[in-house]
């Protein structure tokens, strides 16, 4: 816990989580300033709500001097930590933590925090849903996109809080410390924010910095850079595996999800694994976890079993979008990196026809290869990454030139025959055409109904 009240408090990003930590610091007493980059007129909806609340805005940059006067400084996710005035601000001493530290220093009951580079947001939905049909108290929040600092005030002794944590949260905790701590994968990912893909691997190391041998850290076996992060850790490793047996862990046997409590234990069966209501092997994974952590919180094996059949594809992710003349649309809007992309095309036989492009990351489009020639009958470039995608790719698939996702839906549309598949997996972020990866998911979503329209009036 810190104190507040009283204490002259910036937050640093007007977004969800700035906004968030604004009203919770301001209702603890500090006297809080919100400095953001983006213009007072595009501001316009959060300002006058802050003034209301005796909360200062510094709109349209930040300015040193706001920065040097502070107590605590509490930075948004998306804020890169190597920004100048952060830099001299802790040049100058005064202490920076993000949003997550924030509300962790605040946060009462236990948390089970999930990261990775893939399958964070399925699993921590999942999660959720399983500890919530134990009949706990539960909470979801984090990356997912509700900021946790928002739950504080929900929070009680008795509350679980599953929280998906990304490397940009992650990089600025010091005490935060989940009961639970589960690491999916880590594969290269916002190479732009974090410079090298170890920094970003340490990052996501984080997560089990402040846990000690009370607590449990789930851990894929199957994943290298993951498996190599375990020896690090104070707390106990439960391992999942989707390729063999692990112990102690979670792990596929003879079609069933499996569950080994202590090292070469006896074997709980939990679930079939052809009642996994979610495409794809990565989600296999995604639920081996999440059953993993499940069983760490006690929930017995049944409840476990009836909520993962119960579960629904989160938006955003592989999620079925509608078939149109026998050809199927899904939108993984969410498939922001390349292993994302690559596990969503591996999801699918083969027919494939691919929107790819966003805003580049920096990681190599390459690793996709195998699957392109395998299973894509053409790829469909937008946004400002297509350049790279094109020259990186050229020869190994077909590629379409359609510079926005309106083209790219319409080719893609009028080439795809029935039995084949248009996939938006665009392997980027979303910030150089939308506002973020729900607004191109949604926007994707509008558009296939339009094709679908379109046909509806063809066939009449
Ligand atoms: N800003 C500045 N100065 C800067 C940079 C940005 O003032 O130098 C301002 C922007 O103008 C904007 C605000 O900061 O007004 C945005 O802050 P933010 O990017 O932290 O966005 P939030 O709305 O607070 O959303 C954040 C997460 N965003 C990011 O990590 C980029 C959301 O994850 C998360 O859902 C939300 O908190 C609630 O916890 C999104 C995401 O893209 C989904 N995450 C990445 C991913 O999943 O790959 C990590």
């Amino acid at each position: 816990m810190m104190e507040l009240k009283g204490k002259k408090v910036l937050v640093v990003g007007l977004g969800k989580s700035g906004l968030a930590a604004a009203l919770f610091l301001r209702h603890q007493g500090a006297q809080v300033t919100v400095s953001d980059i983006r213009s007072a007129e595009s501001l316009a909806k959060e300002i006058p709500a802050l003034l209301d609340e005796g909360i200062m805005v510094e709109a349209g940059g930040h300015g040193l001097l706001t920065f040097r006067r502070q107590d605590v400084i509490v930075v948004s996710p998306g804020v890169p930590l190597e920004t100048a005035e952060l830099v001299q601000a802790r040049n100058v001493g005064r202490p920076i933590i993000g949003e997550l530290e924030l509300a962790a220093r605040f946060l009462k009951g236990k948390i089970l925090a999930i990261t990775g580079s893939n399958g964070k947001t399925t699993t921590t939905a999942l999660a959720g849903e399983i500890l919530k049909a134990a009949g706990y108290r539960t909470l979801v929040a984090g990356n997912i996109g509700v900021p946790v600092v928002g739950l504080i005030e929900q929070s009680t002794e008795d509350t679980w809080s599953v929280l998906e944590v990304s490397s940009f949260q992650l990089e600025s905790t010091e005490q935060f410390h989940p009961a639970i701590g589960v690491i999916l994968n880590i594969t290269p990912d916002h190479l732009d924010r974090h410079g090298t893909f170890e920094n970003y691997a340490m990052a996501k190391e984080r997560i089990f910095a402040r846990q000690d041998e009370n607590d449990s850290l789930v851990v894929n076996a199957d994943d290298e850079r993951t498996e190599a992060a375990a020896v690090r850790s104070q707390a106990p490793v439960y391992w999942f595996s989707a390729k063999h047996s692990v112990s102690p862990g979670a792990f596929q046997e003879r079609g069933w999800v499996v569950y080994r409590a202590v090292h070469q234990g006896s074997i709980e069966r939990v679930m079939p694994v052809n009642k996994i209501p979610l495409k794809g092997q990565h989600n296999v994974e995604n639920v081996l976890a999440a059953v993993c952590a499940a069983r760490l919180a006690r929930v017995p094996a049944e409840t476990i079993a009836g909520a993962v059949e119960k579960f629904q594809a989160v938006e955003h992710r592989l999620e079925f979008v509608a078939a149109i003349n026998g050809v199927e649309y899904y939108n993984d809007s969410k498939a922001t990196n390349v292993d994302a992309t690559a596990k969503a095309i591996a999801a699918f036989a083969g027919g494939i026809h691919l929107i790819l492009g966003g805003k580049d990351k920096g990681a190599p489009y390459a690793p996709l290869e195998r699957l392109l020639r395998e299973r894509v009958r053409t790829v469909y470039t937008i946004g400002a990454a297509a350049g790279r995608i094109e020259s990186e790719l050229r020869g190994i698939a077909p590629i379409q030139s359609c510079e926005t996702l309106a083209n790219a839906v319409k080719a893609a549309a009028a080439a795809a025959r029935p039995g084949e598949v248009v996939l938006l997996a665009p392997a980027c972020s979303s910030f150089d055409q939308f506002e973020n990866y729900e607004e191109r998911g949604r926007i994707f979503k509008q558009l296939v109904a339009e094709q679908r329209d379109w046909k509806v009036k063809e066939n009449a």
